[in-house]
């Protein structure tokens, strides 16, 4: 969506059915979390891989309690093994063009965050339906959520907050329709 030539970046995903099965409830909830995570770190000084960091903690985390990955947190974190079902980054920044201009890290530092930026936070997990080592419930299941953060004096503001987002919001939004 564009308003004022104004860029803004907006990801939801529902179940086709109209109601989450156990284990989309289950995954959604986690990205959800992750969401929520990333969101809370940013904060003017805050550096941009922060939010990205948090939402791999909660994922690995989550993944490892759900069972579709095995072995210690801090090491499947270190290994990276998330990126099986979690490969691209947190998010981008937002501005006149969808991903906007702007340096992500600057003399090899990553950026801190300032008043008056603006950037996605949108993780995501996707269990590719050929994928053998997590059970079969999992497999083809795929959610991202996407909202638009400004970046404030003291904090930050969701720019796409009255989006549905929770499961019972977008469960409630799939019966209406
Ligand atoms: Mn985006």
């Amino acid at each position: 969506a564009e308003c004022d030539h104004y860029a803004a970046d907006i990801t939801r995903t529902f179940p086709v059915s109209g109601q989450f099965n156990e284990p989309q409830k289950q995954l959604y909830q986690l990205v959800l979390d992750a969401q929520y995570a990333a969101i809370a770190e940013i904060k003017p000084g805050t550096p941009w891989n922060i939010a990205h960091e948090a939402s791999v903690s909660v994922l690995t985390k989550g993944l490892v309690k759900l069972g579709l990955l095995k072995g210690r947190t801090a090491k499947l974190i270190k290994d990276e093994a998330y990126k099986a079902f979690y490969m691209h980054r947190i998010g981008h920044w937002l501005g006149m063009d969808v991903h906007d201009v702007g340096d992500y890290k600057i003399n090899d530092e990553w950026r801190l965050l300032e008043p008056g930026m603006v950037l996605t936070i949108e993780p995501g997990l996707y269990i590719p339906s050929d994928c053998a080592t997590v059970d079969e419930q999992w497999r083809g299941i795929g959610i991202r959520i996407e909202d638009d953060v400004l970046v404030t004096e003291d904090g930050h503001e969701i720019l796409t907050s009255l989006v549905p987002k929770s499961v019972e919001a977008i469960e409630a939004l799939m019966q209406a329709a």
